[in-house]
């Protein structure tokens, strides 16, 4: 078995043996396999440390120096460090750190701008937004009338843009439908989401608006993508995808609307905050603004052009023709039509290759099955990865694809895949047992 060292919370967990099994499993599994889910990332061993601190002893109901415990004076100042770090690393007048995830801090601000049956205008999961934007699935959609819009339709023509977002649509929908919110941002598009037209259109209605920027939070901290803050009313973030931190959300805001998302949140909607987690924020806010944080961002988006491209040279259509951002949706159709992205991605998994399947614009096949794959370059970016090892993880992904009958096959690729991954370990000081 592997024995875990370090700064790790795992390594004290010596006295709880299955535990202990299942978490240096894992670190097995993340060092020995290729993590290409675009909503995942490694934290620093710092980020660990603090998640897994004796903060989380602590019950802290309230916000600093208004909390309904006793003995908050550390977590006051803990979350008011996190408040300070990620106001300044966004430039926003406001921010609430307790939101435990992204569809937390959304809801918060539906239920904080919005009454029950209110109009809001958002992204169709089928086109790439998420099931917190309206979905049938959603409690969302059971509260407020939620009306979508989409991506335009795929461009036969290689040179005109395609499968991108329908401003015209949006316009449209807005001045029919009237809506009191429109929300921006998606966790399956990879081109820039420019907050400006979003705030033309909403000006134009009379609507407030929301950015949504789970997925880009770290390019826009990395400067690589525009900022929505300051464009939009309201910014709803998750702290673990591209920003690189611990599993959670956050809100930035306009000063006036404050007090709202901060009664939203909590009691609206959440109990006691997670302090250990938010210290782990603070830790990833103040990491984000280092200089090597922005070169960071930059490195992703050069990563996942490379990947795209080297896919695409394999035969594989790239959704919108390419991205500017950490993630690729990838349509398998073209390479074979008979493959599913349920029948890649379990098959990429027996090779060593992490990622999910995804539905494609108007994908024929059901969201279980899919026609496409999604997948992302932060987190082996942070593990030190550039562009010729995606060209390397594209052939990777076709050797799989094209021999996925082939038992030989698929080990060989995972022989292959084990291989790259020893020269580029997430925790370097972690040692690791043989893994799947
Ligand atoms: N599940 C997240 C993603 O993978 O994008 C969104 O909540």
């Amino acid at each position: 078995m592997p024995s875990p060292s370090g700064p790790f919370p795992d390594a004290t967990l010596r006295g709880d043996a299955e535990v202990a099994r299942l978490i240096s499993e894992e670190v097995d599994r993340q060092s020995t396999t290729l993590q290409l889910i675009a909503s995942e990332n490694f934290t620093s061993p710092e980020v660990l440390a603090a998640t897994g601190s004796v903060l989380t002893n602590k019950y802290a109901e309230g916000y600093p120096h208004r909390r309904y415990y006793g003995g908050n004076r550390v977590v006051d100042e803990v979350e008011e460090l996190a408040r300070e770090r990620a106001r300044s690393l966004f430039g926003a007048p406001h921010a609430n750190v307790q939101p435990h995830a992204g569809a937390n801090a959304n809801l918060a601000v539906y239920m904080a701008l919005l009454e029950p049956g209110d109009t809001v205008l958002a992204m169709r999961l089928d086109h790439g937004g998420h099931l917190t934007h309206g979905s049938p699935a959603s409690i969302t959609s059971k509260i407020w009338r939620f009306v979508s819009y989409g991506v335009t339709p795929a461009s036969e023509d290689p040179s005109e843009a395609g499968e991108v977002i329908d401003f015209d649509q949006v316009a449209d929908l807005a001045k029919r439908e009237q809506p009191k919110l429109i929300v921006a941002g998606s966790t399956a598009y990879s081109r820039i989401i420019d907050p400006e037209p979003f705030r033309e259109i909403a000006d134009a209605c009379g609507a407030l608006f929301m950015f949504d920027m789970a997925h880009p939070a770290g390019l826009v901290a990395g400067g690589v993508h525009p900022s929505p803050v300051g464009v939009a009313d309201v910014v709803t973030l998750t702290t673990h995808k591209t920003l690189r931190g611990p599993r959670g959300g956050a809100i930035l805001c306009r000063a006036d609307l404050a007090k709202a998302i901060d009664g939203a949140v909590f009691p609206g909607l959440q109990g006691g905050p997670l302090e250990h987690v938010i210290a782990a924020k603070a830790v990833a806010f103040a990491e984000a603004q280092e200089p090597a944080f922005r070169a960071y961002a930059a490195r992703v988006v050069d990563n996942a052009r490379a990947l795209g491209a080297a896919l695409a040279a394999e035969g594989f259509r790239l959704v919108s023709g390419g991205t500017d951002n950490h993630m690729l949706l990838v349509d398998l159709r073209p390479f074979d039509a008979h493959l599913t992205g349920k029948v890649a991605q379990e098959v990429l998994d027996r090779a060593g290759i992490t990622c999910n399947r995804n539905t494609i614009p108007d994908d024929p096949r059901s969201p279980f099955v899919t026609s496409g794959l999604r997948l992302g370059s932060a987190a082996e970016t942070t593990a030190g990865m550039g562009p010729e090892e995606m060209a390397r993880i594209a052939s990777l992904i076709m050797r799989t694809l094209r021999g996925r009958d082939d038992e030989a096959e698929v080990a060989a690729v995972r022989a292959e895949v084990r291989e790259l991954c020893a020269a580029f370990p997430p925790y370097p000081g972690l040692v690791t047992g043989s893994g799947q």
